[in-house]
């Protein structure tokens, strides 16, 4: 190409090329010129930060089929292929240059040959189809978090979903003059279609390219490998965080508010269908974001943003009784778009929505009648991991400060895990290296019969970025370890786990119980109350606990209760030790000597504790001693 300039305004209308020009970034260009020579559509559309622009991709989306409206005004839903119902692993990889090796726990391919197979999939896969450039922002705009990010794609419904979860960076690109020059890129193409769904999922790529800030993503459409600004970004971030000293996590920011009208924000991570998005819509309490955070030190205090602004939530279980602040916003007018869920005369049905789902309708795999099977067994009505797309301004209980551009203070932090008969509800970490190691490097959660496989697997997920890692495993837990240096308040660390059963394999908690942990946290985290030391952590009293429960939720705690929930499960705990530490010996090369070292002094802390109590330790026990 001669001129990038005479290159694009050969290409485009000239009220986009004026929109494109506006913005004085020659690598930007450069970008979308390259893209348009690779994949030669037929238009290019350029969107603004405008309305006007914004329901012109919301319309197109409609029109192409990507998305259908349904009866309540402002929502639409749109299917993936069945194969194409979550992030594909297997066909998500870094190219690396030769010589860059990530350790072998991080999928990669060698650079030259991944591009140049990357290129062929986009080689002129847009002709005949509108080209779509959109600008955003991860973070709040005109912030020290702020990553300008340019999306190019073949999907309309790709942009809307960007223009509904991202701030809009049109404006701030215009501003930067000529810089940025490390913006992220993501140029995407839904390949070959049937009908509006993308067909070839064996050809379906993502190609992260962390060296250039580019990300490929081609022959697929769900949300996870195509919404360049989600996971697709979460992985060059953790890579630029790592040489910019900051902290790219797979969090949640949410406002807990404790007495006397105080607020303290937390940041947790889970990993998925462990009731993070849950925890983050928690009734009175305030929400910030649900899926992935940005974390800095900004004059000696740690400082978090919600990278995005809108929510791409699992629909499955979402009912009244238990997330009734979502429920009330997917049920009100308003724009939502619901994905993979079952659809009959208009409306959105899923599974576990608290009421009847019709007997037939159209779901992902085509027409959908009530006993269907296939290779599977049962073809479920909605996806499990059928979702809703929506802004979180549409909560009732966004809290004020989701655009402050210095973001909140972190207060605590909490790590999740899934599992039915090891951790206890709620415990918080002896300190912040104590907490990093045992709590988040050492979360794993449980399969449920209802997920694929088998039940009862223990998926180990570090810090619940294990999908996402783009640094070595080692070096992206001492940076988490080292992030609390030089900061004056270190937040606490906590973990949770909801999914405790009892032999019966009932659970032992109800599903707002979360509440009382959190706010249990909350309480903690200002030296409010006392907690009773185990040997993995401190844990609530039993008195600070009723009280909560009684006050919160209006429920009688007994202690009969407390002692099932909080027993110390000695022989189960050693277990995750080891399955834990086998992770890190055995595909692991650089983990800090410091993770072997905490967990050699938690299992003494545990054998003690058992030579003195036993292998089931009761709360009182170690109060008593
Ligand atoms: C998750 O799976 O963690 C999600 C949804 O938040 S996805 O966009 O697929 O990553
Ligand atoms: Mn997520």
């Amino acid at each position: 190409m001669e001129n990038v300039k005479d290159f694009l305004k050969s290409r485009m209308s000239n009220e986009n090329f004026v929109k494109l020009t506006e913005i004085k970034n020659d690598r930007m260009h450069k970008f979308v010129a390259e893209a348009i020579e690779l994949c030669n559509p037929k238009t290019v559309f350029v969107c603004t930060d405008s309305k006007q622009d914004a329901d012109y991709i919301r319309a197109t989306s409609i029109k192409t089929g990507g998305e259908t409206p349904l009866k309540t005004k402002g929502h639409t839903y749109h299917f993936d292929n069945a194969n194409d119902q979550g992030r594909d692993k297997g066909k998500t990889k870094y190219l690396l240059p030769k010589g860059v090796d990530l350790g072998k726990r991080i999928a990669s391919c060698e650079k030259e040959q991944g591009l140049a197979e990357i290129r062929g999939f986009f080689k002129n896969w847009m002709e005949g189809r509108e080209m779509l450039i959109a600008f955003f922002c991860l973070g709040p705009t005109g912030s020290p978090f702020s990553i300008p990010c340019v999306q190019i794609t073949d999907s309309a419904y790709v942009v809307h979903s960007e223009n509904i979860l991202y701030r809009s960076g049109y404006e701030q690109f215009k501003k930067a003059g000529s810089g940025p020059n490390d913006f992220f890129r993501f140029l995407h193409s839904q390949g070959e279609l049937d009908g509006a769904v993308s067909k070839n999922m064996e050809d379906k790529r993502i190609y992260i390219d962390l060296f250039d800030n580019t990300v490929y993503s081609v022959n697929t459409q769900y949300a996870g490998n195509t919404v360049g600004l989600k996971k697709l970004a979460l992985r060059l971030a953790i890579n630029k965080a790592d040489k910019e000293g900051w902290l790219a996590e797979h969090m949640f920011v949410m406002g807990v508010h404790g007495p006397r009208g105080r607020v303290t924000y937390f940041t947790g991570a889970f990993p998925s269908a462990c009731g993070k998005t849950s925890t983050a819509m928690l009734p009175e309490q305030t929400i910030i974001g649900d899926d992935i955070a940005y974390l800095r030190k900004i004059d000696g205090q740690m400082r978090c943003v919600n990278v995005e602004q809108g929510i791409f939530g699992i629909i499955e279980d979402v009912k009244p009784s238990g997330d009734p602040v979502i429920y009330k916003a997917l049920t009100s007018e308003g724009e939502v778009i619901f994905g993979n869920v079952l659809i009959n005369d208009g409306t959105p049905y899923w599974v576990g929505m608290g009421k009847d789902t019709p007997d037939e309708g159209i779901n992902f795999q085509g027409k959908w009648k009530k006993g269907m099977t296939d290779a599977d067994g049962a073809v479920p009505p909605s996806h499990k991991n059928a979702r809703y797309t929506i802004r979180i301004s549409a909560l009732a209980n966004q809290d004020p400060q989701i655009n402050a551009p210095e973001g909140v203070p972190v207060g605590a932090v909490v790590y999740g895990g899934r599992d039915s008969d090891t951790c206890v509800p709620v415990e918080q970490a002896f300190s912040w290296a104590e907490g990093i190691i045992a709590k988040g490097a050492s979360i794993e959660s449980e399969t449920t019969a209802a997920t694929i496989g088998q039940a009862g697997v223990r998926t180990f997920n570090l810090m619940s970025n294990m999908d996402f890692l783009a640094i070595p495993l080692g070096k992206y837990i001492q940076n988490n370890i080292d992030f609390a240096n030089g900061v004056k308040n270190v937040p606490p660390v906590f973990s949770v786990n909801y999914f405790l059963k009892n032999k019966e394999g009932k659970y032992l908690n109800g599903m707002l119980d979360k509440k009382i942990w959190i706010l249990w946290a909350e309480l903690r985290a200002n030296g409010d109350v006392d907690a009773i030391k185990t040997p993995t952590g401190f844990i609530p009293k039993y008195e600070d606990l009723a009280k909560l429960f009684k006050e919160s939720l209006g429920k009688e705690y007994t202690q009969q209760n407390y002692v099932e929930q909080f027993t110390i499960r000695v022989p189960e705990l050693l277990a995750k030790i080891d399955r834990v530490e086998k992770v890190y010996r055995e595909t692991v090369s650089d983990t800090p000597e410091v993770v072997y070292k905490t967990f050699a002094e938690t299992r003494d802390r545990l054998n003690q504790a058992k030579n003195k109590f036993g292998e089931y330790i009761s709360p009182f026990d170690f109060l008593n001693k």
